[in-house]
Order: C-alpha cells, then structure tokens, then sequence
C-alpha cells in the first residue's frame, strides 16, 4: 500500500506568541488555531506542524523533511530576512516549498523586504493572516 503524504509545517521565532501579543499586527488567532486550520486545510494529508525559536532547530527539520515529507509550507518568521544557513539547508530538498507569512511583509518596514527563502520556494503566500496557511497548505 502507498503511503500518506507528509506535509511539514514549520514555523520560526516568535510565532508562538500569536494570538498573545501584537494581535494588531498578527491578528487574535493562536498558533493552534492556525495549527488546526492547517490540518482541516490538509484533507487528510498528515501534518507535521512545529514551531521553534532556535535556528539550528528550525534547520534540523528541514533536513528531516527532505527525508520524511512530500512537501514543506514554512513561515521562517524573521530568519526569512537573515538566514543563509536556513537557505543552504532549503536549497538541498528537492520536494516543494511554499513560503509563508501571516503579514505582507513587502508592505512593512525595508529589512523584511529581502527574503532569503523566495528564490527556492514553488510559491509565497503572505497577507492573508492564517488563511495565508490554509492558502499554502491547498497549493
Ligand atoms: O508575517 C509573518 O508571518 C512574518 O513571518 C512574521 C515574522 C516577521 O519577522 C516577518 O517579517 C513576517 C515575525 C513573527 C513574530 O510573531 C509574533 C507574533 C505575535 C507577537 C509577536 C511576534
């Protein structure tokens, strides 16, 4: 028998905090809320949804995704704008990445608008709050 799919959902620093603080910015929905979107979204696709404040963490489980995962959605929250490593580790997996974010971060402040993890991913999503998840969890 085929296996399911594995769809990873990997979530950078801070997003923890969601629905906690700057609910101006992020919206009111906690990161289990979104969790739960994603797997509603994911139509019997496993989901695999984590969240780390630690860099190497998050790198740890990219590599894990390119052995384990038929797809990976990732809102590396700030690391998106400073992490070479994170993109030398997204630029080994072979299967497709879709970028996401909550906010627009090309409407915000100058430093959020390179993005190191766009010219790997199939797609970005971002503007949408959590329906920005459930957007990249369909594509
Ligand atoms: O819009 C997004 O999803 C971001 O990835 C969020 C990052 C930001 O650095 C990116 O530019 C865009 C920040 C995540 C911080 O999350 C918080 C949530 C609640 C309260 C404070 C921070």
């Amino acid at each position: 028998m085929p296996e399911t799919p594995v769809l990873y959902v990997l979530n950078g620093p801070n997003l923890n905090l969601l629905g906690v603080r700057e609910p101006e910015v992020y919206g009111h929905a906690t990161l289990a809320e979104v969790q739960a979107l994603c797997e509603q979204a994911a139509d019997g696709v496993t989901v695999v949804f984590r969240q780390t404040n630690h860099e190497g963490e998050l790198i740890d489980w990219v590599q894990e995704a390119r052995e384990k995962a038929s797809a990976l959605v990732i809102n590396a929250a700030g690391y998106t704008h400073t992490s070479v490593a994170l993109l030398d580790a997204l630029r080994t997996l072979t299967i497709p990445i879709v970028e996401c974010h909550l906010s627009n971060p090309s409407a915000r402040e100058r430093y959020r608008h390179r993005s190191y993890i766009s010219p790997v991913a199939a797609g970005v999503v971002s503007g949408f709050g959590p329906f920005s998840y459930e957007l990249a969890v369909k594509a």
